[in-house]
């Protein structure tokens, strides 16, 4: 193999992300990663255990895993942190009653992870914006996934470490500057 080879060969593997996707259940994590992979989204059922997607995005290899967000699989969560990249968590628009349940997750599950503060990015997906008609309903929610979280707070989590984002897994919506972001960042 010539050195060529072997240095182009390196620069490809470098190239790969792992990622991981966790949210409650019925939150939508896994329409968004089969609408990013353009497969089809009628037919999905909970996901028990997890699942292994590939996608190729300009030069880059996302590795995703798609976790299930049932209650009882979320103590699973913790043994797939290793070698993570990046985090997505996925917040479901409409179910204001399950907020408190997922910001309270998000926080004491991935934020006060030690992991995190060691460079894992995290990004914030609030999914089914296709149901919701109000924009401001949205902005307020966003806010809210802010400040609830303190993530404007440097001590809790660096600002070039997170972004929110507002996504359909339906429709597509938003997802292509969610890729955008996560190529734009260091590993
Ligand atoms: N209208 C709309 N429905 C969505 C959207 N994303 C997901 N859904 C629906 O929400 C339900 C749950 O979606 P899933 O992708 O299975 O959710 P999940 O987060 O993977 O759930 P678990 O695997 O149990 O953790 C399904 O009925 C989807 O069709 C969206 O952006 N818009
Ligand atoms: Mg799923």
């Amino acid at each position: 193999m010539g050195l060529l080879t072997i240095i182009k060969k390196q620069k490809l593997k470098d190239k790969e992300i792992r990622i991981l996707i966790l949210g409650l259940d019925n939150s939508g994590k896994t329409t968004i990663i089969k609408k990013i992979l353009n497969k089809d989204i009628d037919e999905i059922s909970p996901t028990m255990g997890f699942e292994i997607n590939t996608l190729e995005y300009q030069e880059y290899t996302l590795n995703i895993w798609d976790i299930g967000g049932q209650t009882t699989l979320r103590t699973f969560w913790n043994n797939y942190f290793d070698k993570t990249d990046l985090i997505i968590w996925v917040i479901d628009s409409l179910s204001e009653n399950r907020l408190e349940e997922s910001f309270k997750e998000l926080y004491n599950k991935i934020i006060l992870q030690d992991k995190l503060t060691y460079g894992i990015y995290l990004l914030i997906m609030i999914n089914k914006i296709d149901l919701v008609k109000d924009k401001e309903q949205l902005m307020n929610l966003k806010n809210n996934v802010v400040n609830n979280l303190k993530l404007n707070d440097s001590s809790v989590i660096n600002s070039n470490q997170w972004d929110i984002e507002l996504v359909s897994g339906k429709t597509g919506e938003g997802l292509e500057n969610c890729l955008k972001w996560i190529i734009s960042k260091d590993y």
